[in-house]
């Protein structure tokens, strides 16, 4: 299956939740007018993306749509998926620098997909020539250590791991010598989503970052703060949080294929003000793909005849 279909399949949901209302609103009108623009505004903010990026997509479509003179409901719907790709494009997407060293700090709380998205990270690194190392830094519980030892198995990469209980700190600067030995050029880092309790974690988090930066100078570093797109609405408070270990330089969205709330998506790259990077859309190995704001926008609002 194509990069593009899996992307189409994993926002079924999210697309079938979106489009069964936008589909009667602009089936309704021949024409666009004030109340249209009204309805449009409601039915979005019904929508599951957040008020303000609700009201923020329905102005930019009303304002834009006068400019050109738009009266076509068709026009007006390309408008909206140019639009509501515009809002979350970034800056910056990028999160490998060739021949430059690379480390990748994965964070986020329990459950949302760490462990799996190194491994599928891992496996797409590998496959375009890069060589990688991951380093298992959530040593909270040994099923975490095998967790993340299979996925190196299957990607084909090493890994540095210790016991259970063990320092986190410890495997990271061990994984950092190893890098540097073996002349991997990305370092994975997995780290634990819960500890005793919240201040431990932020601690253990705040320690392996200043590893980092002492063990890989020089090195590009990317802090990738991973969210479950079916618990999306923290996703700002979950930042907030986790951006006083360290400074977030991207977003991961997971677990897009099991919820219909998909468009989350849209307010984060929108409002947060930190790139989205990945979007995870399945548990398989090549579920991973790297957040494309057109493509996503497109598969969004695909209708069924196009799909
Ligand atoms: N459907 C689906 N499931 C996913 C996706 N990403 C991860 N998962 C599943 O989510 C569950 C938790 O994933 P983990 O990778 O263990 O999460 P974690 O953040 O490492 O969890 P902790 O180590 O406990 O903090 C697993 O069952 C994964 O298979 C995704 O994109 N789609
Ligand atoms: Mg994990």
């Amino acid at each position: 299956m194509g990069l593009f279909d899996s992307l189409k399949r994993g926002l079924s949901k999210t697309r079938n939740r979106f489009l069964g209302s936008l589909e009667a609103l602009f089936g309704a009108y021949d024409e666009v007018d004030d109340d249209f623009f009204d309805e449009l505004e409601e039915t979005l903010i019904l929508a599951d993306i957040g008020m303000e990026t609700a009201m923020d997509i329905a102005e930019r479509v009303r304002r834009t749509s006068r400019e050109q003179r738009l009266k076509k409901p068709m026009e007006v719907y390309e408008l909206m998926k140019e639009q509501i790709a515009d809002m979350m494009r970034a800056e910056d997407p990028d999160v490998i620098e060739d021949g430059a060293r690379n480390v990748i700090l994965v964070i986020g709380v329990n459950g949302v997909g760490k462990t799996t998205t190194i491994g599928k990270m891992a496996a797409q690194f590998t496959s375009e020539g890069h060589k990688v190392l991951l380093a298992a830094a959530d040593t909270f519980r040994a099923a975490a250590i095998d967790q993340l030892k299979v996925w190196a198995e299957r990607s084909h990469v090493d890994i540095v791991a210790h016991q259970e209980g063990a320092d986190p700190g410890a495997v990271v600067y061990d994984a950092c010598q190893a890098a540097n030995a073996r002349g991997a050029d990305i370092l994975l880092c997995d780290t634990a989503g819960r500890l005793h309790n919240k201040k431990n974690l932020m601690d253990e988090l705040g320690k392996i970052n200043r590893i980092l930066d002492r063990e890989m100078p020089g090195a590009h570093k990317e802090v990738l703060l991973v969210v479950d797109s079916t618990t999306g609405q923290n996703a700002l408070q979950q930042a907030r949080l986790f951006a006083e270990t360290a400074p977030i330089t991207g977003i991961i969205l997971t677990k897009l294929d099991g919820t219909a709330k998909g468009g989350v998506v849209i307010s984060i790259a929108s409002q947060l003000g930190i790139p989205v990077k990945y979007i995870g859309v399945g548990e398989g190995i090549d579920d991973l793909q790297r957040f494309d704001p057109e493509e996503f926008a497109e598969a969004l609002f695909m209708q069924e005849e196009e799909a």
